[in-house]
């Protein structure tokens, strides 16, 4: 499917009537346990330490997160690097001067090459700010266009495989309309067999997180024979070509991830054939201003997208959510309930997944949901303000 226009209000979320000048960056550590760990190819976590980011300007406060890990697994930033990288670098140049658009601040950041991570989690508390400043919802800020969001689950590697089945059990009663198995060498045919045998119908994708190479090619091949919607990220992280190599020898759609770390990546993928269909974590791109980019240059081209997780607290879930209310994000996102990983959330009302497996888009200010303050205070491990020169 081709589309010649882009969303609707595209000029309505880039041109910002107001110039913000933020005054106070608040950089808070929480640390929230898990309800059960999680693995992927690359190793187990049983906590998540959740780094907040807040901007406050006029008496208003936004909020962002940092999808960052405690170590550099998924990626080379860490909750550490970008602690310094916001605190001595990029808050410095948000505060420098008024803010009067998102590329304003792109250019800021530009000069600092990398740390795309915690460009996003500065951005995603201006983009808050913004939109309460102007009294509108996120979604609607960024040209969102529907109420409720189609949502999958991601499962992580388990000690056995009876594990894995009730856990696929378990999602779909829940309603949600996409499984994905994360996958590794000795953890992937087999176990995909068994839950396609069970399960014939369902939405069924892998993710590798780059644990195979070239060399497995055929042993992939064999993928192709349980109808699954994508295989993500299956060789390095930062591959285009390899990917396109693969791409061409399987029927399997591949799906990118790591691999997409700005909108000139995904253009070369999508020129050299690397993916037929792109995972959009806005922490991953930097942002916003290049989420929106990727999607925009994917939904002209017919190019399905849809909104990854990095395991985030409900105020990074929110975010996600405003960003996949957009219209290209046509498949189920890495968007759980907030209890799927949390017994309990950072914020109020926590996320909620209906039982046909739709997240509703919330049309309240900013992000739409609470920050739950007293919470957060009781799980902090690390508090750092920064005040405007
Ligand atoms: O947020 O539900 C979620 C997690 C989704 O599997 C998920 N994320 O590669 O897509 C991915 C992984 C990255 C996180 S691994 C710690
Ligand atoms: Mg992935």
């Amino acid at each position: 499917m081709q589309h010649t226009s882009t969303t609707p209000d595209q000029a309505a979320r880039v041109v910002i009537k107001h110039k913000i000048h933020v005054d106070r960056i608040e950089l808070r550590l929480v640390r929230l346990p898990l309800k059960e760990p999680f693995e992927t190819s690359f190793g187990q976590i049983a906590s998540r330490l959740i780094f907040l980011v807040s901007a406050e300007a006029e008496g208003l406060r936004g909020w962002g997160e940092v999808v960052a890990a405690e170590e550099p697994r998924y990626s080379y930033e860490t909750v550490g690097t970008a602690f310094h990288v916001i605190r001595d670098f990029l808050g410095p140049a948000l505060m420098a001067q008024p803010v009067a658009s998102l590329s304003d601040l792109a250019q800021r950041f530009a000069p600092f090459r990398g740390h795309n991570m915690a460009k996003a989690g500065l951005e995603l508390a201006y983009m808050d700010l913004l939109a309460r400043m102007t009294g509108q919802s996120l979604s609607a800020r960024l040209g969102g266009t529907r109420p409720h969001i189609p949502v999958g689950v991601s499962l992580g590697i388990q000690p056995q495989p009876a594990q894995l089945l009730e856990r696929v059990d378990r999602y779909l009663a829940l309603g949600y309309r996409r499984i994905k198995l994360k996958i590794k060498p000795g953890w992937d045919l087999d176990i995909v067999a068994a839950v396609r045998q069970r399960h014939p119908d369902i939405l069924l994708s892998v993710d590798a997180n780059s644990a195979y190479t070239l060399d497995d090619k055929e042993h992939l091949k064999r993928l192709d024979d349980f109808n699954l919607l994508m295989i993500e990220q299956p060789l390095e992280h930062d591959d285009l070509l390899d990917h396109a190599q693969l791409q061409r020898e399987l029927a399997t759609p591949l799906c990118l991830d790591e691999s997409i770390t700005n909108l000139r990546q995904a253009k070369k993928a999508l020129e050299i054939g690397s993916c037929r269909m792109i995972n959009i974590k806005v922490g991953r791109v930097g942002g916003y201003l290049q989420a929106l980019a990727i999607h925009d240059l994917c939904y002209a081209k017919g190019i399905p997208v849809w909104c990854g997780g990095m395991l985030e607290s409900g105020i990074g879930r929110a975010h996600n959510i405003a960003l996949a209310s957009l219209p290209g994000f046509t498949l189920p996102g890495d968007i759980s309930a907030s209890s799927r990983y949390f017994a309990r959330d950072v914020i109020v009302p926590e996320v909620d997944v209906a039982p046909d497996g739709t997240v509703n888009v919330p049309g309240g200010l900013g992000l739409g949901f609470a920050v739950d303050r007293d919470y957060i205070e009781q799980c902090s491990e690390r508090v750092e303000a920064m005040n405007r020169k």
